[in-house]
């Protein structure tokens, strides 16, 4: 098996290579340090008492591992506030006590027999483009890159993410593939993080459609008899580092020192077409709608009528209605910017209809 360390480069060299090769993030993983530095939100962001401030009403779901991506894992969750976790972060022997009653799947003993912390790794603090929280985290990506997810109608509630990650040595985010074609990015703002990661070329050496995915740090031949002869790519992510994910790159996390990061996911020119044709925002879109048919059928003035929204699968739904919103908002978007990527955006879904069997029906 071959192991190849992911490059690390100065934000400044990242952007004259990114100036020469638009599709740089998808052939290989990055590691650019030197600009989430200067975050305004960089040194607060550093301190838990701030964090717990800032964040601890939320309510939280910490879980050993984060999440399961394989058949044979086990997992165990609680359900928490942010501020109780961060008591347990800073107290973790007392987690018999501070997770008393709050176990949601497993219990306390399954708990300390699976031998790994609890990881609230996926605390949703961003829910749509104008949220203050942007003003802390700027610039988003180095330049040239630009995220074009405030374009994306509804793209902070399709499951496409903006997280606060906080965890103690030893937590897991096994391996797995982000949704929606999206580029995932880890900014680390304390600790050290381990990442491991597979190509999506590898990816039929580390997933097996039964099973799901390989475990790296505990490769099982007789579910992934092949795991060899997929490339390794590993990085231990360092403070001030942000690590870039390319589209279906399958990503493995262990956590090595307490560790804060933020982590999100983004979609540009390189990757809006594997964003519109995927079928994981249009089934979570598509479900919503048929939770609210009549909403729907009044919205779109009947375009969109009763018998094709019960009718219609989730996806093939979700695809329709996002046309629908896209078609009738491009026209009105406040720039320019705004208004291509959006038609862009709908050309693609277009072409994605227009080769739909269903609708041909
Ligand atoms: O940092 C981690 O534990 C995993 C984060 C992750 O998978 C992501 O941001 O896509
Ligand atoms: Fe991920």
């Amino acid at each position: 098996m071959e192991t190849k360390q992911i490059p690390i480069v100065s934000s400044a060299e990242f952007g004259r290579i990114a100036d020469r090769n638009p599709n740089l993030l998808h052939e290989n993983p990055w590691v650019v340090e030197g600009y989430i530095h200067s975050w305004p939100g960089y040194r607060q962001w550093q301190d838990l008492d701030y964090l717990r401030e800032r964040f601890g009403d939320l309510q939280a779901f910490a879980k050993a591992p984060n999440f399961i991506t394989n058949r044979n894992q086990k997992l165990v969750s609680v359900e928490t506030s942010f501020e109780q976790y961060i008591r347990y972060i800073r107290q973790p022997d007392d987690v018999r006590e501070i997770y008393r009653n709050c176990w949601l799947e497993g219990d306390h003993e399954q708990f300390v027999a699976l031998g790994m912390p609890l990881y609230c790794g996926t605390l949703r603090i961003v829910h749509h483009a104008n949220d203050a929280i942007f003003a802390d985290v700027d610039p988003l990506l180095p330049a040239p890159l630009r995220a074009w997810n405030h374009a994306l109608p509804y793209y902070y509630s399709l499951f496409n993410h903006f997280w606060l990650l906080v965890s103690l040595p030893g937590a897991l985010t096994p391996l797995h593939v982000d949704n929606n074609g999206t580029i995932a990015t880890i900014a680390q703002l304390s600790g050290r993080k381990r990442a491991t990661l597979y190509s999506p070329a590898d990816l039929c050496h580390v997933r097996n459609s039964e099973i799901g995915f390989l475990d790296p740090e505990q490769p099982d031949d007789r579910d992934f008899p092949t795991w060899r002869r997929a490339v390794k790519w590993v990085a231990d992510l360092q403070v001030g580092q942000v690590l870039f994910v390319g589209t279906n790159w399958a990503h493995h996390v262990r956590t090595l020192d307490t560790s804060i990061s933020v982590s999100f996911d983004f979609v540009d020119h390189s990757n809006l077409a594997a964003y519109a044709t995927s079928a994981g925002w249009a089934a979570a879109l598509g479900n919503r709608c048929k939770r609210n048919p009549e909403l729907v059928a009044a919205r779109t003035h009947g375009q969109i009528r009763r018998e094709d929204i019960d009718e219609l699968s989730a996806v093939t739904l979700g695809r329709c209605v996002m046309a629908h919103v896209l078609r009738s908002t491009s026209a009105a978007a406040e720039t320019p910017e705004l208004t291509s990527i959006r038609r862009l955006y709908l050309a693609h879904l277009e072409q994605c209809l227009a080769s739909n069997e269903e609708l041909a029906a």
